[in-house]
């Protein structure tokens, strides 16, 4: 029987540095079946609440990670679409918690231009989408860390980077004080890409049973192929490369994959949406019919 997957949303997008990433997820879902005629049963949760209304951030998270938590339990694969990368924690809550109550693991290969590391206290900006991953690994606001349990939803030995080449000190040095292990951009090429992502992927597979999930920050690519982000910076992932990489993992292992800071009015010749859409589409296939 084909394996069922949801889309679901996250409607934020006033938690990075420019608006317009909120419309990402109705965006990219009417594209697939519009374009691609690709349906796959879609739910877009929106954030009303402002950039730093971390009791309405908290309630919108709830509800996403209700959304990720029940895909899990019914055996759905979900797809996250942000919405700025803040809404990491929605989705990896929600997942997570369905994995803490059977006693499991997540995993996660984080695919960035950035650590977003950042702590409240660490942050000049205040913006939410540049702490994901220490409010995941339970460092944070207390409302934000306590998404549907109290228990961190990550550990850093379960955590990969891979991209990363724009950073402040104090992210850094949070994320090796935990042992968290780091693939910058500057270690990385076209030639060694796919054996090293492949291999973390499987390192994490067997580390987790199976349970690993993959946040693609769209900035984490090449903005010379995928423009539509806020935060660009020069010399990301290959494009291509990462496209042909994805259609080599072992989908039995994938627990959800996720797309971050796509911003539709910063895509003026739709590339980063062709690319999205091809993207999803081999993942789609490959996920529906893996054996
Ligand atoms: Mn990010």
């Amino acid at each position: 029987m084909a394996q069922r997957i949801k889309l679901i949303g996250s409607a934020i997008g006033n938690c990075g540095r420019l608006n317009g990433c909120e419309s990402s997820p109705y965006q990219i879902s009417n594209s697939l079946a519009n374009s691609e005629g690709i349906l796959i049963d879609a739910d877009v949760v929106a954030y009303t609440g402002g950039s730093h209304d971390v009791l309405a951030q908290r309630e919108f998270f709830i509800k996403v990670a209700h959304r990720a938590e029940r895909a899990i339990t019914k055996n759905v694969f979900p797809i996250f679409i942000g919405g700025d990368h803040s809404c990491a924690i929605g989705s990896w809550s929600g997942v997570a918690y369905n994995l803490q109550k059977k006693n499991q693991e997540l995993g996660l290969i984080w695919i960035d231009a950035h650590m977003d590391s950042h702590r409240p206290e660490t942050s000049e900006t205040g913006n939410l989408h540049g702490m994901p991953v220490s409010h995941l690994l339970g460092y944070g606001h207390k409302e934000l860390t306590s998404i549907l349990s109290a228990l961190p939803k990550l550990k850093p030995e379960n955590l990969v980077f891979f991209g990363i080449r724009s950073f402040e000190k104090p992210e850094e040095d949070f994320l090796h004080s935990l042992g968290v292990k780091i693939y910058y951009q500057d270690m990385l090429s076209d030639e060694n890409f796919e054996a090293l992502f492949l291999e973390e992927y499987n390192r994490l597979a067997l580390q987790t049973n199976g349970n690993v999930g993959i946040s693609l920050d769209l900035d984490g690519l090449d903005p010379k192929e995928i423009a539509a982000v806020g935060t660009p910076v020069a010399n990301g992932i290959d494009s291509r490369i990462f496209l042909e990489t994805m259609n080599k993992i072992d989908t039995k292992h994938l627990i959800g994959f996720e797309i971050g800071e796509y911003n539709p009015s910063l895509d003026k010749d739709h590339r980063s949406m062709h690319y999205m859409l091809e993207l999803l589409k081999s993942l789609i296939a490959k996920v529906r019919y893996a054996d």
